[in-house]
């Protein structure tokens, strides 16, 4: 079944005002739907990371994908993996993503643009074979994918612009108080079981008092997650673990609390000799197979947080839970903003990792119907769980007029790239610039 065109759609999804260490989410995310055509009239469809930059490496695939058996990818993967390491010698060992946005990578942009392909390829062979993607991938471990609340700090805000502003669902969340609310909100729609918070935000104590708030809330069954994005010194890192201590037992975790696999080493073992073993997980110091390695010897990430997007596509996630479980490592699944279609693509690949036993990040839950590009609109989600559709392939079709909407949308919008430090100093803080460790 050979590929006879490739379509790239670059659309825009209203954003609420979100905050994270890297500033503040702008009014669009911006998204890109890969569309392939094979010479047996079968399409298959994938969605990855917005903007000049991922266009870009995906039209300069184009080529090596026309006439290319969607079946036949591992010569493609070679070279691109090839592509790859020489970029990484180039880089001299520096790899880390600490600085930049996740997407914004160069070293991952190989890994990057191959899983779009491949998700794009694996859901068409699915739609031929009458097969869901994740039994292409050896079969599922589980009929739904478990998500996570996510909850951000944010400002007033449902995202958008103008006429086109979204309803501010969750309202402003800058207090403890008001992110229990959040967490309300959202588990009252969608029914997570499991909750991470985003911060690096606010100072410390008041992210460690949101923590206990939602415990407070929740109890002890709701497991909690914090994540900083790298704001915090290696000894705020310690405080705020030995102040959470009971807080993120029992399934939670503490995500990228500092910057650098060095930094996260020393955090594991000043708490381990404190007797404190809650895992840190991480989507910053390990981005590739070749941090693994490295992380398990430093002892410095005992979660690695997983993402189809950028490891490859769904066989590299396959294989990265495999690896983790070998070493003793375990899995979870880091997001970004997204529509349905990467939320089918990360729901079949958690379903088919039998070690991946966290719930997984999802952004969804901050865009709204009029953002899905998806036919039959939003996708539902049962107890916190996306349940894995017997359909053929990824199990979603796309909607052509949303997506003309959509694409528009991207057409006026002034930026092609994500810059949440800008949009920080454009509406809180002129003189804001991401500080690590600002804590
Ligand atoms: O959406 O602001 C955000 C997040 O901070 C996102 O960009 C991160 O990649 O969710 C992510 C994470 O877990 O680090
Ligand atoms: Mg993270």
């Amino acid at each position: 079944m050979k590929v006879t065109a490739v379509k790239l759609h670059p659309v825009a999804a209203a954003d609420p005002p979100l905050r994270s260490s890297y500033g503040l989410h702008a009014p669009y995310a911006i998204r890109t739907i890969v569309e392939i055509e094979t010479d047996e009239g079968i399409a298959g469809i994938s969605e990855t990371y917005g903007g000049e930059q991922p266009l870009a490496l995906l039209e300069a695939a184009r080529a090596l994908l026309i006439g290319r058996d969607v079946f036949q990818l591992t010569g493609l993967w070679k070279s691109f993996e090839e592509k790859a390491e020489a970029d990484a010698r180039e880089a001299a060992g520096d790899r880390s993503q600490t600085w930049l946005l996740p997407g914004e990578n160069p070293l991952d942009r190989h890994t990057r643009t191959f899983a779009a392909i491949e998700i794009a390829c694996l859901d068409a062979i699915g739609k031929a074979l009458g097969k869901p993607a994740c039994d292409l991938l050896g079969g599922r471990a589980r009929e739904q994918a478990a998500f996570s609340a996510y909850l951000f700090y944010k400002h007033a805000g449902g995202g958008g612009l103008g006429d086109d502003a979204r309803e501010d669902e969750y309202g402003e969340g800058l207090t403890p108080e008001a992110m229990v609310r959040q967490a309300r909100q959202m588990i009252a729609t969608y029914g997570f079981r499991e909750i991470k918070l985003k911060g690096g935000v606010l100072d410390p104590d008041l992210e460690i008092e949101t923590i206990r708030a939602l415990q407070g809330e929740f109890g002890r069954a709701v497991p909690l997650r914090i994540d900083p994005n790298c704001a915090w010194s290696v000894d705020t890192s310690i405080r705020v673990g030995e102040a959470l201590r009971e807080e993120l037992s029992g399934g939670g975790y503490l995500e990228d609390p500092t910057a650098t696999l060095e930094g996260m080493s020393q955090v594991r073992r000043r708490l381990l000799e404190k007797g404190i073993d809650t895992p840190l997980a991480s989507n910053v110091a390990v981005t590739t197979f070749g941090h693994v390695p490295q992380a398990w010897k430093l002892d410095a990430v005992q979660i690695v947080l997983s993402d189809p997007h950028y490891w490859g596509g769904l066989r590299a996630q396959r294989q990265l839970d495999h690896l983790c479980s070998v070493l003793g490592m375990g899995v979870s699944m880091h997001s970004n903003n997204h529509l349905g279609v990467s939320l089918m693509a990360m729901a079949h690949a958690a379903a088919a990792c039998p070690h991946l036993t966290y719930a997984c990040d999802t952004h969804y839950p901050w865009q709204t119907a009029q953002d899905e590009v998806v036919a039959g609109g939003r996708i539902p989600f049962h107890n916190g769980c996306v349940r894995i559709p017997e359909k053929p392939g990824l199990g979603v079709e796309l909607d052509y007029d949303q997506l003309a909407r959509l694409k528009e949308r991207y057409r006026k919008l002034p930026y092609r790239k994500r810059d949440d430090e800008a949009e920080m100093r454009k509406h809180v803080d002129p003189d804001w610039k991401r500080m690590l460790p600002r804590w």
